[in-house]
């Protein structure tokens, strides 16, 4: 059967930009499906470059201006990879234009124009997904599934942390291509919107809503020089940021975030503690699962590390061999597998806009309880 086409435009070609190619490339390979990716066009403000990008990833044209993009009759999904604050602008437009949005993390600069961008997408009746990549480790759909299995029982406790330690050198400037995540013009925010946006994504997925949280954040390096004036200007954004949370489930929670964990590259893990059954998850070991259930038999009851590589276990049936792993890429891969087969069954994808929007609000409960040292409410 010849598969549909499904011309992708992609806006920005940084690290995400080379993700979702990465994925769009290989998704048809291994999953099979109804639709095909095509690279259509990439569109960067540097022709140059976007074309030295298009010939690297094959993708058929270039455009320079996001706008030209959108108006392509031959376009019919837009993938906005680019700094934060054009996502809304992007976002509202394509979905004017009546083009399917895959929309790099976070959402949004907040909740306002989040908020815009759901009802843009909903109102145009668009196919719509946010690109946190984690739910989609095999690993951490499995984690999903004993949740809904109800193998944990009641839950307790919610852990997660997100530790980097790339920032901590005074000389480095903030914005520009390479800097803009410590621009606050550019980003929202520092950890709290790159981070620990991940793990409230996951926590939403896994444990349900989160109703109250208490915050602190701190700004470690205060000035650094901005790319674009060449001037040491204030920094704005969060290097660190630790935060208490309600679920509103009853169980409690403890987020921490930071570029300043010298040692620690990209270390993201989570534990949930429930009546029955604890597991725990680390991303520098993405295919194990932790595991440990009460109810086994005492004599061999223990922490069991389980190797979510073989073929009934989520995704896995469609790589390698049992036993043989995958790794950070192939989240990416599962999201356009999962968008191109929902969409063939009339289906949406989470994260949608309207399920990021409520990462979006916890993002912003965080920082207004920073700002006002006290309990703040979601809603
Ligand atoms: C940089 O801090 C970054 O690349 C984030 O922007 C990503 O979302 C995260 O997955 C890894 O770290």
């Amino acid at each position: 059967m010849s598969k549909k086409p499904l011309n992708i435009g992609m806006i920005g070609y940084g690290f995400m930009g080379r993700t979702h190619s990465n994925a769009y490339a290989k998704v048809n390979h291994f999953f099979d499906l109804e639709y095909q990716p095509v690279l259509k066009a990439i569109c960067a403000r540097n022709g140059e470059r976007a074309q030295a990008f298009a010939d690297q990833w094959g993708y058929e044209s270039v455009e320079t201006d996001w706008r030209k993009l959108i108006e392509r009759d031959d376009i019919d999904a837009v993938d906005i990879c680019t700094p934060n604050n054009l996502h809304h602008e992007i976002a509202i437009a394509a979905a004017k234009a009546g083009k399917m949005i895959l929309c790099e993390k976070p959402l949004a600069m907040d909740v306002e124009q989040g908020e815009e961008m759901c009802k843009a997408v909903e109102e145009a009746g668009v196919a719509n997904t946010v690109w946190y990549n984690y739910r989609r480790v095999p690993a951490v759909t499995l984690a999903k599934q004993l949740i809904d299995e109800g193998k944990l029982g009641k839950i307790f406790h919610y852990r997660a942390v997100f530790l980097q330690d790339w920032t901590i050198s005074e000389e480095l400037p903030q914005g520009g291509e390479a800097l803009w995540r410590l621009d606050a013009a550019a980003a929202g925010s520092g950890v709290t919107g790159d981070l620990l946006a991940h793990c409230i994504d996951t926590a939403l997925w896994l444990n349900g809503g989160i109703s109250d949280v208490s915050a602190m954040t701190e700004t470690f390096i205060k000035e650094r020089v901005h790319s674009a004036t060449g001037e040491k200007q204030k920094v704005e954004i969060d290097d660190a940021c630790a935060f208490l949370a309600k679920f509103d489930n009853g169980s409690l929670a403890t987020f921490e975030s930071t570029r300043y964990a010298r040692g620690h590259k990209a270390l993201y893990t989570f534990e949930i503690n429930g009546e029955h059954a604890s597991i725990a998850w680390d991303l520098h070991d993405l295919h194990r699962l932790s595991y440990f259930d009460h109810r086994d038999e005492s004599t061999v009851r223990g922490w069991r590390s389980i190797h979510v590589t073989d073929g009934d276990q989520p995704y896995m049936g469609q790589w390698w061999v049992p036993g043989l792993q995958i790794g950070y890429e192939h989240t990416f891969v599962h999201q356009v597998a999962d968008f191109l087969d929902n969409l063939a069954k009339g289906q949406p994808t989470g994260p949608t806009f309207r399920d990021a929007l409520e990462t979006q609000k916890v993002c912003e409960a965080v920082l207004t309880s920073a700002k006002s040292k006290s309990w703040t409410s979601v809603n």
